[in-house]
């Protein structure tokens, strides 16, 4: 049976590209009846210096970010990766599988580490080592990602094939990416060359699921853009990063499809366009925005929804790790 795992890290400012590269698809992957597991992947967000009262008060702001979104704690497992240690302890074993070259031709780890990558935390190369321990501690088959993390997904296809064939199982079910729709990349709204990010310095790069209906609106008003109107088709789209990722944008939030946006908005100039996909912005996010103001009130419940599904990760995880363990020949393993 089909069963859907993914993650996101609480490393704050949650945006527009998690909501609907990550946050959207896996309500719908819920709201289709599959198994769901989301986590709260803080073990991945120390790979970089978290401040212990940021990353409190940004793993709760994600868990309500995940029921603002739609994920439902009775329905889905909602849980904070930290809490179940099983996570860490099939990293070991997967770190152990995993080749040094696989590693150092992970993109993301050039991209994060910068010029300086030897001051960069050993944590952060093996992080997708942890993020196959992640996905296979739960015998996941389908895992809903944005396009960005395709590469970690292959290697953690990679990981599972290997164990299985080191110690001739078959054991891991080799997992598939999910990775589909019109914003699978949501780009910056400064630049269209690069992807809307956590980590992006400008406010106005990004719209956060923490900002108001008029704050959505100034940051698509202000949104870069080139001068000339939208084109009449999608093949006019090319070449033109701002444009394509406006339009990739409003067929996301409004569940049509790129050619459907174009039939309608296609000739349209920007002047008219983005108070269209303002207007569409604020209806989908204003209500998740005062959803997740609200859940902040008071944490308790938070806290509870995210104890009570650690505690059923936990019950999941714990076999799946005992019979690698047995696998492998670790004595002592009932
Ligand atoms: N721009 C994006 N478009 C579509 N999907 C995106 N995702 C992230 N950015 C975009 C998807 O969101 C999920 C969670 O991502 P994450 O928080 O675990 O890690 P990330 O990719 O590192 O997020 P950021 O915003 O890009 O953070 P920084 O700035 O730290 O690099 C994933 O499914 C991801 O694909």
């Amino acid at each position: 049976t089909p069963r859907v795992f993914s993650g996101i890290q609480p490393s704050g400012n949650l945006h527009l590209g998690n909501y609907l590269g990550a946050l959207k698809r896996f309500a719908e992957a819920q709201n289709e009846g599959l198994q769901t597991l989301y986590c709260m992947v803080d073990l991945h967000a120390i790979t970089v210096w978290q401040d212990p009262a940021n990353l409190r008060h940004a793993t709760r702001e994600l868990a309500a970010g995940f029921i603002a979104s739609g994920l439902d704690p009775a329905r889905s497992i909602l849980f904070n990766q930290s809490q179940v240690a099983e996570h860490t302890q099939m990293a070991w074993v997967f770190n152990c599988v995993t080749r040094m070259g696989w590693m150092q031709r992970m993109t993301q780890f050039k991209d994060k580490a910068g010029k300086n990558a030897q001051n960069a935390s050993l944590g952060l190369f093996a992080y997708p080592a942890l993020m196959a321990a992640d996905i296979l501690t739960y015998h996941a088959t389908h895992v809903p990602v944005g396009e960005d993390q395709k590469q970690h997904l292959e290697l953690t296809r990679d990981i599972a094939m290997k164990f299985n064939h080191d110690y001739g199982v078959e054991f891991f079910p080799i997992p598939e990416p999910v990775i589909e729709g019109a914003a699978t990349r949501v780009m910056s709204l400064r630049d269209g060359s690069s992807k809307m990010s956590k980590s992006d310095p400008s406010d106005m790069s990004r719209i956060n699921l923490t900002d108001d209906a008029d704050t959505i609106a100034r940051k698509i008003r202000k949104a870069k853009t080139d001068p000339e109107p939208l084109p009449s088709d999608v093949q006019g789209l090319a070449n033109r990063p701002e444009a394509r990722n406006l339009v990739n944008i409003y067929a996301a939030l409004a569940d049509l499809s790129v050619d459907q946006v174009m039939r309608d908005a296609g000739g349209k100039p920007f002047s008219e366009f983005k108070p269209m996909l303002a207007d569409l912005a604020v209806e989908k996010l204003a209500p998740i925005s005062t959803e997740m103001a609200r859940l902040m009130q008071d944490v308790t419940e938070i806290d509870r929804i995210l104890v009570d599904g650690a505690n059923r990760a936990r019950a999941l995880a714990t076999p799946i790790l005992r019979q690698t363990y047995e696998i492998m020949g670790m004595v002592g393993a009932h």
